[in-house]
């Protein structure tokens, strides 16, 4: 349990630990690689340099932070489940217990829903739309369930369908560069990503178990987005937050961001990636995400005391 928290409007306890990520000043560093999965944070945690020091904290909350160095310089390795709402802790709580800029690379799996993308592809996405359900529109339509085409709103007007925001296209350039090298230039696929606010019914998987109205619903991703390849949980989140994070000064971003996703479905072909398969990319991706991390930012860009620990 965490101790006593003050300050209702941004909790952390008296030594300085955030409520949900349960980190202070000095435990997390301006260079970040977020997963989903913990199992995969210690994996990737192998990559980095085993005669450095490393941290690790797991919170209350189901985050793990292991922070250490890769060719030298102090990263850390964040895995925060999975979902939008837990990429906004992490990347709030993260915010306000490091000075100075921060560079977020998420690695993650996800459906492709693009013939341009195979099972064991990687999809490093130009930006990321949202496509969440929209609740209302459900209300009348799931009390007149019976028939699945009961009440009047048509299929489309069932989930909301945002603007896509942008990866930082610096980023995201160096990241191709480094994933061709791991794998081959053929599979690092663009486009644009879409994050749904779930797995199943926001996704297109059809369950008769619920009225959902998503029969048509990779259809109509790919009217509203004609470059989508796959669909995932957390992208949405890290890009638009990294628009929306204050700048620190004028033309100097907080947040840069980028992703790079291992597509473990194939939803047209209804395929999915082995799992010994699975296990070889993510350490590929994880190299090239990490030997990114570690060329991006410069030493003077970075405020000392930040980490003061590494
Ligand atoms: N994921 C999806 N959809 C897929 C494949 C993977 O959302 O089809 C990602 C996002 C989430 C987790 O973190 O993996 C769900 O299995």
């Amino acid at each position: 349990m965490p101790s006593d928290m003050k300050n209702a409007n941004f909790p952390m306890d008296a030594e300085g630990h955030t409520y949900h990520v349960g980190l202070k000043r000095g435990e997390v560093c301006n260079r970040i690689l977020t997963v989903g999965d913990p199992e995969r944070a210690r994996r990737l945690a192998s990559l980095l340099d085993q005669d450095a020091p490393m941290f690790e904290r797991e919170s209350h909350r189901g985050f793990l932070t292991i922070t250490g160095r890769f060719l030298g310089q102090p990263v850390s390795i964040i895995a925060i489940g999975m979902g939008m709402a837990m990429m906004d802790f992490m990347l709030r709580e993260v915010r306000a217990v490091v000075d100075g800029p921060l560079c977020v690379i998420r690695i993650g799996t996800c459906g492709s829903i693009a013939t341009a993308a195979n099972v064991g592809d990687i999809i490093v996405p130009d930006g990321s739309a949202a496509v969440t359900r929209r609740f209302d529109a459900f209300f009348d339509l799931a009390a007149a369930s019976s028939s699945p085409s009961a009440g009047e709103l048509s299929a489309d007007e069932c989930y909301t369908f945002s603007r896509v925001f942008p990866a930082d296209a610096e980023l995201t350039a160096a990241l191709r560069e480094q994933l061709g090298q791991q794998l081959s230039e053929e599979r690092v696929v663009p486009g644009v990503n879409v994050t749904a606010d779930t797995f199943y019914a926001a996704q297109g998987r059809v369950d008769p178990s619920f009225v959902d109205r998503n029969a048509k619903h990779v259809e109509q991703i790919h009217e509203q987005y004609p470059d989508a390849v796959s669909l995932e949980m957390e992208n949405f989140m890290l890009f638009h937050l990294a628009r929306c994070a204050t700048p620190l000064a004028p033309g100097v971003p907080s947040i840069r961001a980028a992703a790079a996703m291992i597509a473990v479905f194939q939803r047209q072909a209804n395929t999915s990636l082995p799992k010994a398969e699975l296990a070889r990319l993510e350490m590929q991706a994880g190299r090239a995400v990490l030997d990114v991390l570690a060329h991006t930012l410069q030493d003077e860009e970075l405020h000392p005391e930040s980490e003061s620990v590494w």
